[in-house]
């Protein structure tokens, strides 16, 4: 088992943490990832003159909490409690197997890894080899996996042997075979130490390239409203930015103990205030493989769990789950509910009846994250999607002309500032209509602001589903149902759900010689699924229609076909 070489190299005690293998001396020079917009020179002073972007790395600051909280547990996984000491010593035998490997600074590797420790000897690892990973979620399968390898030109693939029945290795061994750019596809075994991935955790390096804080650090992905996902780089300087500020404004500390409860990979668990949020406080992470009451509520109980982030649907399943009493919840302080509007009704019961604060979050992966505050008043916390983070981020309301709108009028909401990107990874034409000539990102969200700037989320302007914080790309969907000989046209939208705020469904045309008879939805979920995407985005309801409504533009009415 991979964990099994590493237990008792390093217990944390009185030894002292083998040495990083950097090259000592300042960061060498910054390197543009080529297809990626810069923050402009100008922006990037004023946000070093301010104190927002320090000149770390994301590996600095996990090895400074490596030392400043050695003996502290950073996390919790089943039986198993690592240091953040023993962490330290994980991630740098990893890094030298990964480095003898060949992979270093600017190579972009693939992490397709589930809710598990293993998780951030992977990724501090890479962050601190300079190596750029792409968060794919656990949720994704071939189709994704296969673009995002493709697409970033990643060098490797990092994933499990199997999870929730689905075979990983399989899938690694396709990747490594249909992706040129993929050298190695790496499979972390969790049954049988003597694989290779176990063998990785050598002897720490020696010699290593250190990587600059204006770097790229990692490709997140966004929910996307084009045909393929679109991919969002974060520089090292402007995501800590979010995670001290976050950590903060989420009052975590070396006593905090942190239930993650939604995929690890997700740009909120990771940032908002998320796995690096605990590390940069030195707090403790304690890893469940869902969020569902009868996982998280004897975790919470057990590990006397003091905050957790979660999901509008997942909030719900705890407020309505019939176990509630039987665990003490009475640890829990602080619950952040984000990635989807929660509903006022929902949230006026989490103090009394979960008996902690509420902490709502509008965040996205592009940047902007906003939080409703711990000291506000109840009537704010349960009505709005919070503030943002930084003074300087530059928030507009506009209407569809561009004009500024005044307060407590919806419109759409654009943002610039010292943690939201210029631009998608490679992606010109994208570019060109998410973002204005000075900068500013436009999120497809419709809000209205108040005269102190907190946020309602009262609709969305852009073509994107939203189940229940899974953001689904109805274009995506749809060219995938146009390639099956059946379909004629397809037309994939949301719509309202009880629990998931929004469900996908999709109408389609047949095409005329097809026996309506010799297509069900079974069959449709099925040739969805084996093309290999992840299940979230499988439409949750089909209806074969003989057209679809039209605007009197001609184009597909889709608000019709919402209303349905
Ligand atoms: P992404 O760009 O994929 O990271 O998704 C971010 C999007 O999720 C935002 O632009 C919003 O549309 C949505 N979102 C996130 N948090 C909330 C929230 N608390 N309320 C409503 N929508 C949210
Ligand atoms: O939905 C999101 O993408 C999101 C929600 C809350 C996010 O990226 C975040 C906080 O950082």
């Amino acid at each position: 088992m991979v964990e099994q070489m590493q237990w008792g190299v390093y217990d944390g005690g009185e030894e002292p943490m083998p040495a990083r293998g950097h090259v000592v001396g300042p960061h060498p020079e910054h390197v543009l990832l080529e297809g990626v917009v810069p923050f402009p020179a100008e922006f990037a002073e004023r946000y070093r003159e301010r104190g927002y972007w320090k000149g770390e790395t994301i590996a600095d600051m996990f090895f400074g909490s490596v030392r400043s909280f050695a003996h502290n547990v950073a996390v919790v996984d089943g039986e198993k409690e690592i240091t953040y000491a023993k962490l330290g010593e994980r991630v740098l035998r990893l890094a030298g197997g990964l480095s003898r490997l060949g992979i270093g600074r600017g190579d972009r590797v693939v992490v397709h890894l589930p809710n598990v420790a293993v998780y951030f000897d992977v990724v501090f690892a890479l962050f601190e080899l300079g190596a750029i990973p792409v968060f794919a979620l656990q949720a994704h399968r071939r189709t994704e996996i296969e673009y995002f390898c493709s697409f970033a030109q990643a060098k490797a693939y990092i994933t499990i042997d199997s999870c929730e029945g689905f075979d990983h290795a399989a899938l690694a061994r396709e990747i490594a075979a249909c992706v040129p750019s993929v050298e190695r596809a790496l499979v972390v075994d969790m049954q049988d130490d003597c694989r290779e991935f176990g063998k990785l955790y050598g002897e720490p390096l020696f010699h290593q390239e250190r990587c600059n804080p204006a770097d790229v650090a990692f490709l997140q992905l966004s929910g996307g409203t084009t045909g393929k996902p679109k991919l969002i780089p974060r520089t090292h300087d402007d995501y800590l930015y979010t995670i001290r500020e976050s950590a903060r404004i989420c009052g975590l500390s070396s006593e905090s103990v942190h239930l993650i409860a939604l995929p690890i990979a997700h740009n909120y668990t990771m940032s908002s205030p998320g796995i690096l949020g605990c590390v940069y406080a030195g707090a403790k992470m304690v890893l469940a493989p869902s969020g569902s009451p009868d996982v998280a509520f004897p975790l919470i109980s057990k590990h006397h769990v003091t905050s957790s982030s979660l999901v509008p649907p997942v909030a719900l399943l705890w407020l309505n789950s019939s176990v509630r009493d039987e665990w003490d919840l009475s640890s829990l302080q602080v619950l952040q509910v984000g990635g989807a509007k929660l509903s006022q009704e929902a949230a006026r019961r989490v103090k009394p009846e979960l008996g902690c604060t509420l902490q709502q979050v509008f965040g996205m992966a592009e940047g902007l994250v906003n939080y409703t505050r711990l000291s506000d008043p109840e009537s704010l916390v349960v009505s709005s999607q919070g503030l943002r983070i930084s003074p300087d981020d530059e928030v507009r309301v506009v209407d569809d002309d561009g004009v500024d709108l005044p307060a407590g009028v919806p419109g759409n909401l654009l943002t610039r500032g010292p943690y939201t990107i210029r631009g998608y990874y490679c992606a010109l034409e994208v570019n060109e209509r998410d973002f204005t000539l000075d900068g500013f990102y436009c999120t497809g969200d419709i809000v209205s602001r108040d005269e102190r700037g907190y946020l309602t989320v009262t609709g969305r302007k852009k073509d994107q589903i939203n189940r229940g914080g899974e953001k689904v790309s109805p274009e995506e969907i749809e060219n995938l149902l146009l390639s099956h000989e059946a379909i004629h046209d397809a037309s994939v939208v949301g719509v309202r759900d009880e629990v998931l705020g929004e469900k996908v469904k999709a109408f389609v045309v047949l095409r005329e010689d097809v026996d309506p008879g010799s297509v069900s939805p079974f069959k449709l979920k099925k040739f969805l699924r084996q093309k290999g995407i992840a299940g979230f985005k499988i439409p949750d309801e089909f209806e074969i229609v003989e057209e679809f409504p039209e605007t009197f533009v001609g184009k597909t009415s889709k608000r019709a076909q919402r209303e349905s």
